[in-house]
């Protein structure tokens, strides 16, 4: 974490221009920025404001082997989501209040362009990274991870990241139809490249049919661990959380969390490019996000394979929206906790009854 420790009182740098008309405002009104925060696109406005979090869109989806979709996902996030409010329940917190959080717009997804696409997605997550800002990158799909996580790691440390990982599928294929850099392929690279090591490469909710056993057999060799669906259902999502939280973060001084919505299971998240039924429920994926942004090193985060064409009544976005404020939540309690600060109704402390 970086910058003050301390409520936002709104007197920052930016300029009036820069904030929304009325935050009050319903999100179904003015601008489709996400959660109506403030849209600051370029990287020496941020530098200038220095907030804790920028959001930034990935708008890209033609590295996907199924449905295609996932490019409308960022809009979809700022425009279609249900805006209920900035208190966080559980943690009895005014996220805003002790969070800057700004939009920083996308990164320029070029169409039919993976090169150009993904190096201006790891430009961007980068430099934003490199001033101690979080990125939170909304996809796009997961073929967006590769450059993210890849300019985080040229930030903080190359090697020295730790990677959470949320989805159906291990993505950790060699190539796929000729695709170095397809959806089923990122994690492979950033092994491959040395960004993040495979022993602090940690997988959670694999499920179905996919991918074969040699694929498993490459990742045993890095190192990799990984938590199936299998084992959620029989330990509990809390206690494989817990595990993997301490597997990656084992001797890393940094964590990047990327979570493919469709961990989640199809019936909460249809709006996906490659659904697999048997996943998560909202309620513990929701928890799991809080409890990684409240006791790691997080320094950046994805949310991707958020295909709206398939959604139905903004389910899939919803959740994709609802794990950002997890981040931003959590993120908000570590600021107010090291100002001596405390839950306010109904919250309560997170690590009182752990
Ligand atoms: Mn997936």
């Amino acid at each position: 974490m970086t910058g003050s420790v301390g409520p936002h009182t709104g007197s920052h740098t930016g300029s009036p221009a820069e904030e929304p008309p009325d935050d009050e405002a319903p999100g179904y009104e003015g601008l489709a920025t996400f959660c109506h925060r403030p849209w600051i696109p370029d990287l020496a406005d941020l530098a200038a404001r220095g907030p804790d979090v920028a959001v930034i869109g990935a708008p890209f989806d033609i590295a996907t082997t199924h449905r295609p979709g996932a490019r409308f996902g960022p809009r979809a996030l700022r425009a279609l989501a249900y805006e209920p409010g900035t208190y966080h329940l559980d943690l009895g917190i005014e996220i805003f209040d002790w969070l800057d959080v700004v939009d920083a717009g996308d990164a320029r997804c070029p169409s039919g362009q993976t090169e150009a696409s993904h190096r201006n997605i790891r430009t961007k997550v980068g430099g934003i990274a490199g001033l101690g800002i979080v990125p939170v990158v909304i996809g796009g799909d997961h073929s967006i991870t590769w450059p993210a996580a890849s300019g985080v790691a040229e930030a903080v440390g190359w090697g020295e990241l730790g990677l959470l990982h949320f989805d159906a599928h291990a993505d950790t294929a060699d190539i796929i139809d000729g695709n170095l850099a397809s959806h089923g392929t990122p994690m492979r690279r950033l092994i491959e490249s040395g960004a993040v090591r495979g022993r602090n490469f940690v997988q959670v909710g694999l499920r179905g049919y996919w991918p074969p056993p040699d694929v498993f057999a490459w990742m045993r060799k890095q190192d990799m661990r990984w938590h199936l669906m299998h084992e959620v259902w029989e330990r509990g999502s809390r206690a494989v959380v817990t595990d993997a939280i301490a597997q990656a973060v084992d001797g890393c001084r940094a964590l990047y969390l990327s979570v493919d919505i469709d961990v989640l299971d199809p019936g909460f998240a249809p709006g996906t490019g490659t659904p697999e039924p048997g996943g998560m429920s909202p309620a513990d994926l929701l928890r799991a996000v809080r409890q990684i942004a409240l006791d790691t090193p997080l320094v950046a985060a994805d949310i991707v394979e958020v295909a709206p064409p398939y959604d139905h009544a903004e389910n899939t976005v919803n959740n994709a929206h609802r794990v950002a404020m997890e981040v931003f939540a959590a993120l908000a309690h570590r600021r107010r906790a090291a100002a001596g600060g405390v839950p306010d109704l109904p919250g309560r402390d997170p690590h009182a009854t752990r």
